[in-house]
């Protein structure tokens, strides 16, 4: 069975809530952050990158949230356009936006209000992340269109990791102000996989209290 490394209440969310979608079973082995687990040489042992989430899967570890979501949609062979199609270019496109654009504006805000320790944190830079994802979101609003989902009117994997980084933008405070995204947002993080994989997240949160 896939082995999910992990801790509820992270990224790692995204990959309960694919597995969920892909029916794909997976075992979900806590890797306590408050402990410090992640720096333990056992876990450096799965991902030199020391975060969350990781899976193996046999014979192959992979960590990054993004690629564990295409390896799994490839691997089930839904909710992932072709390999070598034009829609898996725009997917691509969406997936390396949203991390690489959008999401860290919100990282960084987080990093310089309470992730950093805090002689490293520069409070202009919460500002600075404020701004750089407002500027973010205006595009990805123009990329989505009248779009159901980021791909057009199917689901796909990508709308995990773009939904999960609007709900952390909600969490966070950020406004979004324009129509079509909330409409996206609210009808992806609606799905009733992601209320399962949250309510599994809370059962192991609760276990570990
Ligand atoms: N780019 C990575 C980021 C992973 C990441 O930063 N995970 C956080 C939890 S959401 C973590 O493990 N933090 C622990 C640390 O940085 O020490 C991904 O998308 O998977």
């Amino acid at each position: 069975m896939l082995q999910l490394y992990s801790f509820p209440q992270t990224r790692g969310v995204r990959v309960t809530w694919a597995c969920i979608e892909l029916d794909i079973d997976y075992e979900y082995n806590i890797v306590n952050l408050y402990k410090l687990e992640h720096k333990s040489p056992e876990y450096k042992a799965i991902t030199p990158t020391q975060k969350v989430p990781a899976i193996v899967d046999g014979e192959v570890n992979i960590a990054e949230s993004g690629a564990i979501l295409t390896y799994l949609a490839d691997k089930a062979g839904k909710l992932i356009p072709k390999v070598n199609s034009p829609l898996r270019a725009k997917y691509e496109e969406f997936m390396f936006f949203v991390l690489t654009e959008l999401e860290q504006p919100l990282w960084t805000q987080a990093k310089h209000k309470f992730a950093l320790p805090e002689d490293k944190r520069i409070p202009q830079a919460i500002e600075l992340g404020e701004w750089e994802f407002q500027k973010a979101l205006k595009v990805f609003g123009t990329m989505l269109g009248d779009n159901q989902y980021v791909l057009g009117d199917e689901f796909s994997v990508a709308d995990i990791v773009a939904g999960h980084t609007l709900s952390w933008a909600q969490g966070f405070e950020q406004k979004i102000e324009l129509d079509n995204v909330k409409e996206y947002a609210s009808r992806v993080l609606t799905r009733p996989a992601l209320k399962q994989a949250r309510a599994h997240e809370k059962e192991l949160k609760d276990q570990i209290k």
